[in-house]
């Protein structure tokens, strides 16, 4: 565990790092680490065999869209799924025509696509929350099996969650203000320490196991929120739900939000929640912005209740840039980047063959969304 978190800090200061210190040997070795972390991920695995699912038949024909749909990752699908047809979305093509005839359809969930493809049996999101696949009826109507890369972003989302985490602790922004103008001077605020604190982890799936693991690690006192009455990992030493939330919020100096966007979570976070949690206690948010109500937000920061936020996602996104928690000092905006990684990519396209081979020899599939819970 020490050594393996020693390897997580590491990365944080290589990202932070400017591109000509991050050695390039790392990212040629990310697909062979791709591989590795897809089989230390604990990626979940179905009940039952895909050839039970209703509607299934061996594919003849997958359509293949998303980032990073490159010549050999293209070959890599193609040698998993023999005699199967896979057709890549070419920018400018109308993929619509294609997507007609196809059973499935990998890295991409986009609306349009959904629609023309009444054949389809099969999505395989690019990208975890799948409110946006969810918003088109056609999913749901046609009972297409859905399944998105959950586990496989939540290292990058956590670490990126603990880098948020200690820069509010340390005060990295205000340091990084200062260095910009060579100045040798404290910031002003006391830095603090995780060490001794409580993180409340709304959202107990992948991504917030993964954060309790880390923050756990940084003696934290980790509780956590989740939708089920399922018991927590070690790592987490209270687990509640949805209705408890503002009980937990009272306890926590540390909220982390890494809910999935459902009509349950829509603005889960407005006033009432703000005012329940402690004076001068931090919201982390790496869920999705409408889980929060922004306006209600701002106003916990102006009113100096919430003490600090740290927001990869809002709503909406783009955050316009003349909104004021762009200029306060006490919040920290990232750009919807947390799960991004160099290895990411290459874990996704790992899952996205392992899901291929698993569909045309009707095994269990992995990361299956539950498509009634909406994540
Ligand atoms: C996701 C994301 O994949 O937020 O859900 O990027």
């Amino acid at each position: 565990m020490q050594a393996r978190f020693v390897f997580h800090l590491l990365l944080i200061g290589a990202f932070a790092a400017p591109a000509a210190l991050f050695p390039s040997h790392l990212i040629a070795q990310s697909a062979e680490r791709a591989a590795q972390l897809l089989g230390e991920l604990d990626v979940p695995e179905a009940d039952t065999p895909v050839r039970e699912h209703p509607g299934w038949r061996p594919p003849v024909r997958v359509l293949v869209g998303g980032g990073g749909a490159t010549p050999e990752r293209l070959a890599e699908l193609q040698a998993v799924a023999p005699g199967v047809e896979i057709v890549p979305i070419r920018p400018g093509q109308a993929a619509q025509e294609a997507v007609a005839t196809a059973d499935a359809l990998i890295g991409t969930c986009h609306p349009a696509l959904l629609e023309a493809g009444t054949s389809l049996r099969w999505v395989q999101a690019f990208g975890a929350g799948v409110e946006d696949c969810l918003a088109s009826p056609f999913i749901r109507e046609r009972g297409i099996l859905l399944t998105n890369v959950q586990r496989v972003l939540a290292p990058a989302m956590a670490e990126h969650v603990m880098a948020l985490a200690l820069s509010l602790a340390r005060q990295l922004p205000a340091y990084r203000d200062h260095q910009r103008d060579g100045l040798w001077r404290r910031a002003g605020g006391p830095e603090v320490t995780l060490q001794g604190r409580t993180m409340l982890v709304v959202g107990l799936g992948g991504v917030g196991t993964e954060v309790a693991e880390r923050a756990h690690a940084f003696g934290m006192t980790v509780t956590a929120i989740r939708n089920s009455d399922r018991p927590g990992p070690p790592t987490v030493s209270r687990v509640g739900q949805s209705a408890a939330l503002h009980d937990f919020l009272r306890e926590a100096d540390v909220v982390v939000n890494t809910l999935p966007l459902t009509d349950e979570t829509r603005h889960m976070f407005d006033a009432r929640a703000f005012a329940a949690m402690k004076p001068g206690a931090w919201f982390i948010n790496v869920g999705r912005g409408a889980t929060v109500v922004t306006a209600d937000l701002t106003q916990a920061l102006e009113a100096g209740h919430v003490g600090a936020a740290a927001l990869d996602v809002t709503d909406p996104e783009p955050l316009p840039s003349d909104h004021p928690l762009w200029r306060m000092p006490n919040v920290i905006i990232t750009p919807h980047v947390a799960p991004n990684s160099e290895v990411n990519i290459d874990s996704r396209w790992a899952l996205f063959r392992e899901n291929l081979r698993r569909y045309v020899a009707g095994e269990p599939m992995l990361s299956v969304v539950d498509t009634s819970r909406g994540y």
